[in-house]
Order: C-alpha cells, then structure tokens, then sequence
C-alpha cells in the first residue's frame, strides 16, 4: 500500500461503481452527468483504509493544526473512524437530529470551547455539506480552520468554503479524475468532454457571485485555475502552437516545470551546467549577449545537449522594434538565435509588428514566442491594461506565440503556457529590484506552468542538488493544484 498512488486509486474507485456516468440529480436537484458514490467504499475496508491514510497524510503534508476530528455524517463517518482510531486521535460526532431525550446534544464527544476541530468529507460539489457542519460546530464553541475532502467536484467548494474561513484540501480533483479515467481508456473522449463543460458551466460560487455576491478577486482567480487541464490534455488540445505541445509533453515526461536561467559568461561552463543539470529541467534560457566567448560551434554543442537530455532552449532575447529589425535580429549578426534557440520572446511595445517580424522567420523553423506580460522586477510598468492587451496580441498571432512571461496565470485559454521569472525557495529580492516569489506560490497559488531559476540555482554550493529541490518544489506544486497528492 506504501506505493500506491492516485492514478490507481482513482481506478479503484470505477472498479466499484464510486464513479459513475449518466444522468443524476445532486441534493441541490441539479442535473449532473457524473456522479460519485463513496457510500459504497464501506463495503470495500481495503480501499476504506487507504481513503484514511491518505486523508491522513494530507492532515500531515499541509501541517495542521487540530485537537479533534469530525466526520459529515454520514458517508465520512466512518473514515473520521479509521483515522482517529489509527492515530489515537480524539473524534467528535455531528448529530444531524437533537434527541429528544437524555442529553439533546447535537455534538457528541468530549471537547472544551476554543479547541480546533478538523472536519473529513467524502465529496464536496459547492460546500455547503461542510459548511452545516461547521457552523454546529461554532456554535458549540470549536473552531474550524481546516477541512479534508475525499473528492471536489470542482465545482465552486474551495472558494465558497475560503470566503468563510475554512481551508478545503482535496485529495482528488474531478479534472484529475477524468484525465485517469479516459487516459486508461475508461471513458471516452467525448464523455469526458461533455462532464468538463458542465462542470465548467456550472461553478456554484461563480453563480454566487453572478447574483452579485462580493467575492475577493484572488478567490476568483482560485477557481479558474481549479478548473484547468492537466499539461498532458494541453499538449494534446487541437489549438495548441506545435512547440507548447513540445513543451508541454517534455514537462510531463521529466516530471520537470523548472526552466534553468543559465546566466553565466563562458561557454564552457554553460555546456556544463546544461549537461549535468539537463536531466532536471524542461528548459534552458540563455542571454547569449552575456557569454563572452559565444562560437557558433558552441551553438551546435548546446543544442546537442538539449537533444540527449530533452529539454528546450529558450533564448531571453526581449525583442522590442520593429517587426524589420527584430527580423534581421533573431536571424542575423554574430547570434543567428533562430538557429538554435527554440524560443524567444518579445516586448509587446512595438505593436504586433514586432511578433509579425519574429514569426516570418520563427515560423517555418517550428519556432514559438513568448510575450513580455509582466515582469518580475520592482516598479515595472507592464501591468494593468497593458498586460491584457499583451493577452489579446498573442491571441491574434497564436500560430506563433506559445505564451507569456508573467507573474501569474493571465489567460483562462489553455493552450497558452505561462513562465514565471523570480523565483528562489524564500521570497524577497537582490538590490537592483528583483524580486522572487517561490515556485509553491508561482505554480499553486498563482496559476503558473513554468518556474524560471537563475541564481537561486547558480548561487547554490551543489548545483544540481538545488535544480532537483526546485523541480520537485515546482512538481509537487503542480500535482496538488491538479488534486493529485502522490507521485
Ligand atoms: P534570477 O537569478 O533567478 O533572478 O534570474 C532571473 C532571470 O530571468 C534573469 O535571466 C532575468 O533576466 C530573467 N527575467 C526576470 O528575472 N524577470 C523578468 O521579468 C524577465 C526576465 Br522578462
């Protein structure tokens, strides 16, 4: 049991008839194309187990904080049960009816005021199952701060759940779901389609706020990204720009969002650094203008290297004229970038002249572009409208342009990836006004796909073990906004 993972789990979970397809009313009377019965899993002890030790790790990996533990009655019951029962961990019970006789408690359970109440639930679709729970709770004086739920509909719970104060941790995501199911050929293309858009059409917190209910904006942007696809289904989307699809498969085959900021000025140690650090990185990002021996064998010796190790390079070049003279820039002078960088990227400043000018070259090389949304220095300007124009260019050239560079996620459309620059294991900033984020908050929190590494890794005393800590970091990242919490 120590190996297995989701994936299997989430099969498990067909096997036994927990998932099913078809036309089903939910408790609010909502038609729903997919429904998921865990009440069944009590008759299943083997895989009731493993809901509760991975209930359980989750409490761990997220580091909370509790005195007590509460199932929603009544399908999570019994996996509170196996919880507090494997952990020696105090449990309380939620009464759904008073008694009408004897003590008339509504909790039963030990407990004094002020202490922390964990809840568990099987299936969340907007929350509120929870939320009843936590509120009998309050009023017997607990607090709740935290709740673990077997799966999230992905339907509006995290958000509706956060504006109230309650953390919600999902173990499986209904976007994690379907992507296992149909990759193992369970359901077909267009059932998994079709649950997507409804789940898309149908977010109870997004109608919530609709009907003109304040919701905190970075609780807005919570959502899009719970709702997104997984790298594997964006490479394979009919829209994408072949070389994000390139990249998008590379990402998930070495497990790897981490692009390497190689800035270093000799062509040696860049071959050397992209030689032993390859196996850890998706991409390469060069500023060829600081190499002070540059030869277009070492050009040659570069891609090569990104041939044996897979990975991409991408050339930070920021073109920012007109579409005649980046033209002659990305394919001219002592660089001849095109030749061998399989990305660049542009200012959006000239106008779509610029991107026009880079793709008459790029474009019958398989090349891609990713344009400068935002940047990761202090007091930068492109933010605001200008940022959303940046979005509506790549939209209007998206033969060519592949994503952005960006502080967060920007655009809803899927096909577009998004690279983050600033990134180092503590938040803060170097004294010419970069300023880093951590790739937790980049990947999980703000929606991005790629974390962009330069010092963090370089400045470190082992190299390639701080690539694999941030690989892992971005990864882990990753897996858990996508509801998947093992590897
Ligand atoms: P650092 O050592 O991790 O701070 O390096 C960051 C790299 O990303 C560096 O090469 C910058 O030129 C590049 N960068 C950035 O930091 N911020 C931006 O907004 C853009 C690029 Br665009």
């Amino acid at each position: 049991m120590d190996n297995f993972c989701i994936d299997s789990f989430i099969l498990k979970l067909h096997d036994v008839n927990a998932v099913k397809f078809g036309e089903y009313k939910l408790k609010s009377g909502m038609m729903t194309p997919i429904y998921i019965d865990l009440r069944v899993l009590v008759s299943h002890p083997r895989l009731m187990k493993q809901v509760s030790k991975l209930m359980y790790q989750r409490a761990q990996d997220e580091g909370l904080q509790f005195d007590t533990v509460c199932g929603v009655p009544y399908t999570a019951l019994p996996m509170a049960t196996i919880i507090c029962s494997t952990h020696e961990l105090p449990m309380l019970i939620r009464r759904k009816e008073a008694k009408d006789y004897g003590t008339k408690r509504l909790v039963e359970g030990s407990f004094k005021a002020g202490d922390t109440c964990l809840i568990i639930e099987d299936t969340v679709t907007s929350g509120s199952s929870i939320l009843e729970t936590a509120e009998v709770l309050y009023k017997e004086g607990l607090k709740v701060t935290d709740a673990i739920v077997l799966m999230d509909r992905q339907q509006g719970a995290v958000d509706m759940l956060a504006s109230k104060g309650v953390r919600l941790h999902p173990i499986i995501s209904m976007f994690k779901l379907l992507n296992v199911l149909q990759a193992s050929q369970r359901i077909d293309t267009e059932t998994a389609q079709n649950v997507r858009k409804f789940i898309l059409d149908n977010n109870t917190f997004r109608s919530e706020e609709e009907n003109g209910i304040h919701v905190p904006v970075s609780k807005k942007q919570r959502v899009e990204q719970n709702l997104q696809l997984s790298y594997e289904a964006r490479a394979k989307l009919p829209n994408v720009q072949p070389l994000a699809s390139k990249l998008l498969t590379v990402i998930v085959e070495k497990q790897s969002n981490l692009c390497l900021s190689a800035d270093v000025s000799s062509s040696e140690e860049l071959l050397h650094l992209a030689d032993t650090l390859g196996p850890k990185i998706c991409l390469l990002k060069t500023h060829i203008d600081i190499l002070k021996d540059f030869t277009v064998a070492f050009s040659q010796e570069l891609q090569a290297v990104a041939e044996k190790h897979n990975f991409l390079i991408f050339e930070d070049r920021k073109f920012a004229d007109i579409g005649n003279t980046v033209k002659h820039q990305y394919e001219g002078g002592m660089y001849q970038i095109s030749s061998w960088s399989h990305i660049v990227n542009a200012h959006a400043v000239p106008g779509p002249g610029v991107v026009s000018g880079l793709a008459s070259v790029g474009r019958p090389l398989g090349r891609g572009c990713l344009l400068i949304a935002q940047m990761s220095s202090q007091g930068s300007l492109a933010t605001g409208e200008y940022t959303k124009a940046v979005v509506k260019m790549a939209e209007e050239h998206s033969d060519f342009v592949m994503g952005f560079i960006c502080g967060s996620k920007i655009t809803k459309r899927p096909e577009f990836i998004h690279m983050t620059p600033g990134v180092q294991m503590k938040a803060g900033g170097d004294a010419l006004g970069q300023q880093y984020t951590t790739p937790e908050e980049v990947i999980y929190n703000k929606g991005s796909d790629v974390i962009i590494v330069g010092r963090g890794i370089l400045e470190a005393s082992d190299r390639l073990e701080a690539a694999e800590a941030y690989r892992k970091s971005g990864w882990e990242a990753y897996t858990r906004r996508m509801g998947h919490s093992c590897q």
